[in-house]
Order: structure tokens, then sequence, then C-alpha cells
């Protein structure tokens, strides 16, 4: 049984297609769904492990959402400037990865990382005076939206470059392999990052090395504009990814229990020496690309279609239905995260510009800014 519609993966086709739902007649899965293409096991051929709460992980990805929206509308009022990609849509897949590391791992992440930071545990007050480009940010105000970084989380980005996460992650992998530490590095990065030649050598490197990589693909069917079947000449990217020897599955991205169950069984095969693994989690983004994009390469019922698979109604009233969770609970946590988002806003509002005399500081060498050998 399947969670993925298999039109999603069509050669040729530019229509996407939302996965059927889980508690549908046709798609009752609370697994991940794996290709046919692999020859390795299977998720639930591997041991299982703890279950994470879900309704923390719905908590989670509802203030991911609601920091988002307030992030749009910062936007446009210019307090936030720059680049602003949103996740909006792809919840699940940031909140099911992040459930499944330790805080030991490492993790790298794309210019839509808003959602991963936020579920790594960066502090929401880190982030919104980063995106102010206060010196309180997460990154001194110097990265803005694309680069949420901090080293204390292990997070290291943030990155505005295509794939450009990918060779970092093998690095941070190599190190602990080679320091005998038993970290996994996940590396998040999009469906565009795969046409690209990182992509191949990462990939190659890190199975050949049997490094402990997580790769997690989020295929959101567009590079920007551009429909993955017109720029991939293998869209199955679960099984170009097997290709390289490694571990391969495909999980509907729109279910955050999905996700993580995933995610939990690949970092497990991946600690124990098994070498790296790639999840494609198949998701959607229900806004445009960028602020700046006018959207116009889709159709709006393509849009409306998956907003259907949404990860956040569809758990809420799973969890409303069997008792778990009552509508009380969710109204203090929507009080909650609008008071936490406030006071976000309002400290980085409050929070200082870095001064200009720091300008180079951590741009040359500290040696060098104050007179160096050279
Ligand atoms: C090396 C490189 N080439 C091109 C770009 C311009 N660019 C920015 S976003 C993007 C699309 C990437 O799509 P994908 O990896 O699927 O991520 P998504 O935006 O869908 O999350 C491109 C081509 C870039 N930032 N870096
Ligand atoms: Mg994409």
């Amino acid at each position: 049984m399947t969670a993925i519609d298999k039109s999603h993966g069509a050669r040729h086709s530019t229509s996407r297609q939302p996965p059927r739902r889980r508690g549908s007649a046709t798609a009752p899965s609370t697994t991940p769904t794996t290709t046919p293409t692999t020859t390795t096991p299977t998720p639930t051929q591997l041991p299982r492990t703890t279950a994470t709460d879900p309704a923390e992980m719905l908590r989670q990805m509802m203030r991911i959402r609601r920091f988002e929206e307030k992030c749009a509308e910062l936007y446009s009022d210019t307090k936030i400037r720059g680049f602003l990609h949103l996740c909006i849509g792809e919840e699940a897949t940031a909140v099911g990865v992040m459930s499944a590391l330790a805080p030991t791992d490492a993790v790298l992440s794309t210019y839509r990382e808003h959602g991963h930071a936020l579920a790594r545990g960066l502090s929401m007050d880190s982030i919104m005076a980063e995106m102010f480009g206060k010196v309180t940010g997460c990154s001194r105000g110097r990265g803005g939206s694309m680069h949420l970084f901090d080293a204390s989380r292990r997070f290291y980005g943030g990155n505005a470059i295509v794939a450009g996460g990918l060779p970092v992650a093998v690095g941070l992998a190599l190190a602990d392999h080679m320091n005998g530490r038993p970290n996994v590095t996940a590396c998040i990065f999009g469906d565009g990052a795969m046409a690209e030649g990182e992509f191949h050598e990462s990939a190659n490197l890190a199975a050949l090395w049997k490094l402990p990589v997580l790769f997690c693909c989020e295929n959101n069917g567009y590079a920007m504009g551009t429909a993955l079947a017109r720029t991939h000449a293998e869209t199955d990217l679960a099984a170009r990814a097997a290709s390289y020897g490694m571990v391969a599955w495909a999980v509907d991205g729109m279910d955050v229990e999905a996700v993580a169950e995933a995610t939990r069984r690949a970092v497990a095969q991946i600690r124990g020496g098994g070498g790296p693994c790639f999840l494609e989690l198949r998701t959607y983004r229900f806004r445009a690309h960028s602020m700046y994009d006018p959207d116009r390469y889709r159709d709006k019922s393509e849009i409306e279609q998956w907003k259907r698979a949404d990860p956040i109604p569809a758990l809420t009233g799973r969890l409303l239905s069997s008792g778990t969770l009552t509508d009380a609970d969710l109204r203090r946590w929507s009080a909650e995260i609008g008071a936490e988002i406030e006071a976000a806003i309002t400290a980085a509002d409050q929070g200082e510009l870095e001064p200009v005399a720091d300008l180079t500081r951590f741009v040359t060498s500290e040696a060098n800014r104050t007179g160096g050998p050279w």
C-alpha cells in the first residue's frame, strides 16, 4: 500500500497530485512508503523506535505556520527585508525530521528554513531579530531569513546556494566519523538540488565512505517556477539516490507521523554504521516560491487540491476525534503561540543594529582587522 500517488513521479507530467490521506479508503498507511526500486531493507523491516508525541508535533507545526503567516505581514510592512521564502504547507517535513534527531546530531538546511530552525530549537526571538537585521539575531543580523545559524544547536544554516549545504554535511559527517562520535548529520535540501553536481558528489562520497549522513530531500515538485519533470530526466528521486548504493525511501511528506517514523528508522540505521540514508519527502508549498514570485506556473486548482492534504487540519482532526486533544488545548496553544510571536516582534523591534564600526568583523580575519601579520 502506498501513501504516495504514483502519478507524482510520472515522467513528463507537470501536474502534481497530493498523496492520498491516511484514514481514506484508499491509503490507510501509517508507515513511510518505500520505492519499489531499492533493494535495501524497508522502514517496516527495521526495529521500531519510540514514538514521538503527535500532539506535540501538531503544536510545533501550528507554531511554525503562525510564525510564517506573521512574517509575510511583516514583510509587507517592510519590517523584514531582503528575501523571504515561506514553508507554509511543508511544516510536517520540518517537524517530523527534527523530532527524530538527537541534540548532538548536526543539521544543514536551505533558504526555506524557518520551520527547520524553529523545530530544531532556535529561539523565536533570535530568528525574528535575525530577520529584522538586528545584532540580537542568531547570525547577528548579517544573514537574514536565508542564513539562520546556531552552532550551539548544531544548526549549520540556512544556505542561499541551492545544494550548498550538501558538501558541508558530508564534511561534518566525515569529521564525526573520523573522531568516532556517534552523530548523524541531517542535510535538508529541495528537489532542485538534485539537479546540481554537488548532490551527486556528496551522495557518492557519503555512500563510498559509509558516512553518517541523512539526506532529506523536500520534494515540493518545483524549483522556483520550474516543475520537476521539466528539469529531471528521472523524476523518481528516491530511485536516483538508491543508485548510489544507499538506502532510499519515498515518504508522504504531508504526514508528520510518517516523516518522523521514517526519520527515526533511517537515523537508527545510520547510527548503527549502515552508511547514509536518503528520504524523499513528498510535500507541497502552498505559497509562492518567495515574496517576489507571482506564482503563475501552476494551476490554482493544483494548490487547492494539495491544501486538502494540509498536515495541520488532518492531524488536528485525528487527535480531536481520538480524544487525545480538546478544543481547550487548541485555544490555549493558539494564545501561547500568539503571545510568543508578539514578544519576538517587540524584542526584535527594540534590538540594535550592528555598529558600522563592526562592519568587517567576521568578514576578514580578526588578525587582519587589527593590523595583523599581512
Ligand atoms: C547554485 C544556485 N543556482 C541557482 C540558484 C537560484 N535559485 C534559488 S532557489 C532555486 C530553486 C531551488 O528549488 P528547490 O531546491 O526545489 O527548493 P524549493 O525552493 O522548492 O524549496 C534556484 C534555482 C541558487 N540560489 N543557487
Ligand atoms: Mg522544490
